[in-house]
């Protein structure tokens, strides 16, 4: 069997010491099951945050890969990175520490075990949790939630949490889209369209402290055309 190898996924605007301690503390935990870092920037990506970069660079050499993106948006830097990981499987999360890095030896252990499978995180369960989440969202969150599980019939209860890890070869055998932040939904929606089997562990998001996000409040009404047009795609259009 082919060893199990694991590029992480870091996009970064406006992240300093946050993109820092995410880096030191997976390495800390579990270095030696990350095959590399796989840095994202674009134009936005500010100066503060470059220079982080570049420590990280320095400290880690050619454990870190730092891409330009093309395309743009959150969307965009996620689906060139699909493309460039060199892992076996890749984990999707963020660099402003709403994706706990305390979890990637738990997502990478689970990985392990369920090579085809995707590992994503759940909010909405025992252990997991919401700090400093809008309540408005939350609400939405909640009701969008249950919509979708029913209509994908699915026992996911988070499908919007972009904390996630997947076999490299699934996704990059599925034709992307979405550009901007429902990206992070379509990465699920697409492989359980295809039958692929995804479990969840429990996770607490926590607001960012530092920069902010990228994600317009009025762009969450997006995610619901991207789960409804999904559910209902012939699967040899889901394909590439
Ligand atoms: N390279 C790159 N990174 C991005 C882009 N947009 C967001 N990011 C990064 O991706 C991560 C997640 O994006 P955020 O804007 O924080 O959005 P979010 O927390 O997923 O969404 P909300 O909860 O709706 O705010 C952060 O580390 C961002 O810096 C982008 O266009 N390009
Ligand atoms: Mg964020």
């Amino acid at each position: 069997m082919q060893k199990h190898t694991v590029t992480v996924i870091l996009p970064v605007v406006n992240e300093t010491y946050s993109l820092r301690q995410t880096v030191e503390m997976i390495e800390e935990l579990c270095s030696a099951e990350v095959l590399e870092y796989l840095i994202v920037i674009c134009k936005k990506t500010s100066i503060e945050s470059r220079k982080v970069i570049e420590e990280i660079v320095l400290k880690y050499g050619n454990k870190v890969r730092v891409h330009d993106q093309i395309l743009p948006f959150l969307g965009g830097a996620m689906r060139e990175c699909f493309d460039l990981a060199k892992g076996t499987h890749l984990l999707m999360m963020a660099s402003d520490l709403e994706t706990n890095p305390e979890q990637v030896p738990q997502l990478i252990a689970l990985s392990k075990q369920h090579p085809d499978w995707i590992v994503g995180t759940n909010r909405w369960t025992k252990g997991g949790g919401f700090t400093g989440y809008s309540p408005v969202k939350l609400v939405f969150n909640f009701f969008f939630q249950k919509f979708f599980s029913i209509l994908y019939g699915t026992n996911l209860k988070d499908m919007t949490y972009g904390y996630r890890i997947f076999p490299t070869a699934l996704v990059q055998s599925i034709n992307w889209t979405e550009l901007k932040h429902p990206f992070l939904f379509e990465s699920i929606c697409k492989p359980l369209r295809l039958g692929v089997k995804a479990v969840e562990i429990p996770s607490v998001w926590k607001a960012r402290t530092e920069g902010e996000s990228q994600n317009p409040f009025i762009n969450n009404f997006k995610y619901f055309g991207t789960g409804i047009k999904i559910r209902f795609m012939s699967k040899s259009k889901i394909k590439k």
